[in-house]
């Protein structure tokens, strides 16, 4: 048990479907805590050095047009185990073969276009994190609100 964190993304097909709010929404109400939020264009540049072990799959072409294709939500989540447990949620890559209760296999029919990304171990975690979020994008904050304390004005 350890407190992670994990890059997310919401891939195009979820902005374009209006998903974004949805997908956020479930990790957030799982419990993961948001450290980093934005909306970028993924460039060829960037997609090949995010999927880099994707790069000379005969799919990667395809990958490629579809997450350059239209803005892309990334969301730095820290928690325990953040990475397994947000792999768990997202459920596994193909949205038809994806379990019931997952994010993929609730609202994805599709083994491209799978709604999310998540990183899939720490080396990858801080990879892709140092790919998405320059250092002063990822914030360190407490939940220490008088509203978790007690109710107040
Ligand atoms: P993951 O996103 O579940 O970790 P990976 O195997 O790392 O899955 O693949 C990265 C992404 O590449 C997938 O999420 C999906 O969008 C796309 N992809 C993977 N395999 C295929 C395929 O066989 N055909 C088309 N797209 C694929």
């Amino acid at each position: 048990m350890a407190v992670e964190r994990t890059l997310l993304l919401v891939k195009p097909d979820g902005v374009q479907r209006r998903l974004v709010g949805t997908i956020l929404s479930r990790f957030e109400s799982k419990g993961l805590k948001i450290v980093g939020l934005k909306m970028l264009n993924v460039t060829p540049e960037l997609a090949r050095k995010h999927y880099e072990e994707h790069v000379e799959k005969p799919f990667y072409p395809l990958l490629e047009e579809f997450i350059t294709a239209s803005p892309v939500v990334a969301i730095a989540a820290e928690g325990v185990d953040a990475i397994s447990v947000a792999r768990t949620m997202m459920g596994s890559t193909n949205g038809r073969e994806a379990a019931p209760g997952t994010i993929r296999g609730d609202l994805s029919q599709s083994r491209q276009m799978n709604l999310v990304h998540g990183s899939d171990s720490p080396e990858a975690a801080k990879r892709e994190l140092d790919i998405y979020f320059s250092a002063a994008e990822l914030l360190d904050y407490d939940l220490n609100l008088s509203v978790y304390l007690a109710a107040g004005d």
